[in-house]
């Protein structure tokens, strides 16, 4: 049988009733402020909690910068071993990814199981995936984040060298292992790369594929699917936890103006997101990078919303995209007087504030997306014969401002994509 190279370790224990109960540590790094700090653990027990656990403390030790041999040092680890004992902590969850010989130090210390703020994200995304594709990018993740831990994991056997020059039995199981993790994950890419191609040729009526593209980015619980609900009068799934959505998500959305744009929802990102899970993401982002426009979504009311951008625009960075042109919006006005995001609106000058649960706003942000558009579209007067597929299309697109029968022919004054007059040319009657 294959082994699962993938879970070694427990995750967040499920048992009973009563969610378990696991300690928060931290290194506080000296470019770390108070607050962001603060900002880091409430963020933990968010994702303890949506993954079924409770935090019930939390340890934070102030370091120049993040040991390599040991995330805590000895100290600390005496008092997180009193602090888990007194609170019956049943695992301890560090608010960095550590390396396998980090979490085998800090279980030797401390004497209760260890794992680490991108186990916890891995989990959840776990238990989110409901796609075929989004359990495979949850399979490469985990292999990916097994893949750096082998070494760690083997440690004390590889010290046990064999004569000279020979391989001791812990480096050798290190390499068979990598062997089949690394074979493992070039079978799964080539799967998802497929996937993507195949998503393609599926999106590639002819419509979707001239009509402009929105992608709605941003922290994860931002309010990107309740945004793309509100525009689109879809119902995408939405919860007040971390990244309900994996599965990229495209609807159509009429503009007032008769045109229409696909606007994208995609997974929320989140700071420290682990770079195993971008790389496996990569083909669900790929609707990032096509689209013309970014629309960055952000909550007004979380009282970190600049270093959330600034993680945002990091891993827009990272995929590639953080030069595409961009719409910044504040999402969840309801929740806060107009006089606390005045800063944001000097800070963020061409951004749009709006409620997308109530719908306040939506109007300034609907008119933004149909102004960046109208460059790519123009006024054309058509003469089509009655049935012909491009009639179809054409009305996918956009909505005529007049259209008359006259005979066999359907005429038609339209705004189209300029990218799709090359279709119509033989029957154009005139153009702008
Ligand atoms: N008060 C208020 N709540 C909102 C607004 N927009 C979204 N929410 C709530 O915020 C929570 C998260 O919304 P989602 O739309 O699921 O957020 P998301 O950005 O798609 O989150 P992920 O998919 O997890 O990345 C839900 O409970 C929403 O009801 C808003 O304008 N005002
Ligand atoms: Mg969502």
């Amino acid at each position: 049988m294959e082994k699962d190279l993938t879970r070694k370790k427990p995750l967040i224990q499920l048992s009973g009733q009563e969610p378990p109960k696991l300690l928060a540590v931290g290194i506080q790094t000296s470019e770390v402020s108070d607050d962001q700090m603060d900002a880091s653990i409430v963020e933990l027990a968010e994702l303890v909690k949506t993954a079924g656990g409770r935090i019930v403390g939390n340890l934070v030790q102030k370091r120049n910068k993040l040991e390599r041999n040991s995330y805590l040092g000895k100290g600390k680890m005496t008092e997180a071993a009193e602090m888990a004992a007194r609170l019956e902590a049943v695992q301890i969850i560090a608010d960095n990814e550590l390396s396998g010989l980090q979490i085998r130090r800090m279980e030797e210390g401390i004497n209760v199981p260890v794992i680490d703020r991108t186990r916890v994200i891995l989990e959840i995304f776990a238990q989110h995936a409901t796609t075929r594709e989004g359990k495979l990018q949850v399979e490469l993740a985990n292999l990916h984040y097994a893949l750096v831990r082998l070494t760690g994991a083997y440690e004390g056997l590889s010290r046990q060298r064999g004569g000279i020059g020979a391989k001791g039995p812990g480096e050798m199981k290190i390499e068979t292992d990598r062997r089949v993790l690394k074979f493992r994950i070039q079978k799964l890419d080539e799967e998802l790369k497929k996937m993507v191609q195949n998503r393609e040729v599926q999106r590639q009526k002819r419509s979707e594929r001239y009509a402009p593209l929105f992608s709605l980015v941003g922290y994860t619980n931002a309010g990107k699917s309740t945004l793309l609900n509100a525009l689109s009068g879809s119902e995408i799934a939405t919860f007040d936890g971390l990244f309900t959505t994996l599965d990229p998500t495209a609807r159509k959305v009429l503009l007032p103006g008769g045109r229409s744009a696909i606007v994208s929802d995609t997974v929320g990102f989140i700071r420290k997101l682990p770079h195993g899970l971008v790389k496996a993401f990569r083909a669900t982002l790929e609707n990032v990078l096509q689209s013309q426009v970014i629309v960055l979504v952000s909550d007004v009311s979380s009282l970190d919303a600049r270093d959330r951008i600034t993680a945002v625009e990091e891993v827009l960075r990272q995929i590639g995209v953080l030069e595409h042109e961009k719409v910044m919006v504040f999402n969840k006005i309801d929740l806060v007087p107009d006089c606390e995001f005045e800063a944001l609106k000097a800070s963020y000058p061409d951004s749009i504030f709006i409620s997308a649960r109530t719908g306040a706003n939506l109007p300034a942000l609907i008119e933004r997306m149909d102004s960046i558009i109208s460059r790519d579209f123009t006024k054309v007067e058509l003469a089509l014969p009655v049935g012909s597929p491009l009639v179809h299309e054409i009305l996918a697109m956009s909505q005529p401002s007049n259209q008359t029968w006259e005979g066999d022919l359907v005429k038609m004054k339209v705004e189209l994509p300029k990218k799709f007059l090359p279709q119509v040319e033989p029957f154009l009657v005139s153009a702008q």
